[in-house]
């Protein structure tokens, strides 16, 4: 038993990251079912969308779950609300800091894990309240920080009491291994579980992360201020090249970039398409081979873990 086991009331320290379009009541059942912590992504969805996917969470497992909320969300507010109203045990937070909420979560009762790129951010959560964060580093997919998990998670470590868990990068048993030599008491992963058979994402999706490369992911979205990591395919290309256009610029035009990603994560999870679309996953894709129950995902990292740490 470790603090965020303790914490969670769950039996492995394994949480599965948010994904926004992708981490549903299906997965996050079927992660928290297997004794991790599942976990209802919100991202860009209204309020009574994401409230009745915790409901139909709550139908489909009696374990504890998760809800993140994607603060740069126009919807950031009502889904906090929904998140309290509806009685969520645990929320994680990303892209941004949920410093205005906390005395909401806190009042309903909720455990709240936000996700920190640096040890000032990480520093600034324990204060306010919250009671654990994830270090998340730039191997992750998705929306990344600057650091890399191997340097952020052991200073995070040592600049806070509250524990720690390690994301980005981690996909099987030995990087959860690595984690914990770095201090970290729990893992948040989320590539290897694009994969799962309960994850709903679209068959092209799946395919191509397994079919996904060591070199294979570029980052996007540096000249916005919100570089996002996604699988190399004709859109990031194209993206690229606005960005690199822009740049020259005199005055970039930043819309324009940020109006070319939008609907985009939506295309390639929903429709399929994975050429026009973002394929967000971390550089830890080429590790992930095969569609397996989140069950199975879970059992091995863990039985290799133990294997590993004892
Ligand atoms: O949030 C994520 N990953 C995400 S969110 C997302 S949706 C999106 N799409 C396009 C652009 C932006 C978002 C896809 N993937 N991971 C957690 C995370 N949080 N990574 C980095 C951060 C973060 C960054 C800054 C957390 C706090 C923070 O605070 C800065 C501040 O001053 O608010």
């Amino acid at each position: 038993m470790n603090r965020i086991c303790e914490l969670l009331g769950i039996e492995y320290p394994i949480l599965q990251g948010g994904m926004a379009w992708i981490s549903e009541a299906n997965l996050a059942a079927a992660v928290s079912n297997a004794g991790g912590l599942g976990i209802v992504a919100a991202g860009n969805a209204l309020g009574d969308v994401i409230r009745a996917e915790i409901r139909k969470t709550k139908e489909l497992t009696d374990k504890p779950f998760g809800v993140n909320i994607m603060l740069l969300s126009l919807h950031a507010d009502e889904i906090a609300r929904a998140c309290c109203e509806e009685g969520v045990k645990v929320v994680t937070t990303g892209a941004g800091t949920p410093a205005k909420y906390m005395e909401m979560f806190k009042a309903a009762g909720i455990i709240v894990i936000p996700v920190v790129p640096s040890v000032a951010i990480a520093k600034m959560m324990e204060k306010v309240g919250a009671h654990a964060v994830i270090a998340e580093g730039m191997e992750a997919g998705g929306h990344i920080g600057k650091l890399t998990t191997m340097c952020l998670v052991p200073q995070v470590v040592d600049a806070v009491n509250i524990p720690v868990i390690a994301a980005g990068g981690i996909a099987d048993g030995r990087g959860a291994a690595a984690a914990h030599m770095l201090g970290a008491e729990g893992f948040q992963l989320g590539t290897c579980f694009l994969v799962a058979n309960e994850c709903i994402v679209h068959e092209n999706y799946k395919k191509f992360v397994i079919k996904a490369k060591d070199i294979d992911s570029v980052i996007t979205g540096n000249i916005t201020g919100h570089p996002v990591r996604s699988l190399r395919n004709k859109f990031t290309t194209a993206f690229l090249e606005l960005e690199k256009q822009e740049a020259k610029k005199d005055e970039p035009d930043i819309a324009k970039i940020e109006e070319m990603g939008m609907g985009a994560l939506r295309r390639a999870v929903i429709e399929g398409d994975v050429q026009g679309g973002t394929v967000m996953a971390g550089q830890i894709a080429a590790l992930v081979k095969e569609e397996q129950t989140a069950a199975e995902i879970i059992t091995k990292i863990w039985s290799d873990y133990r294997g590993l740490i004892g």
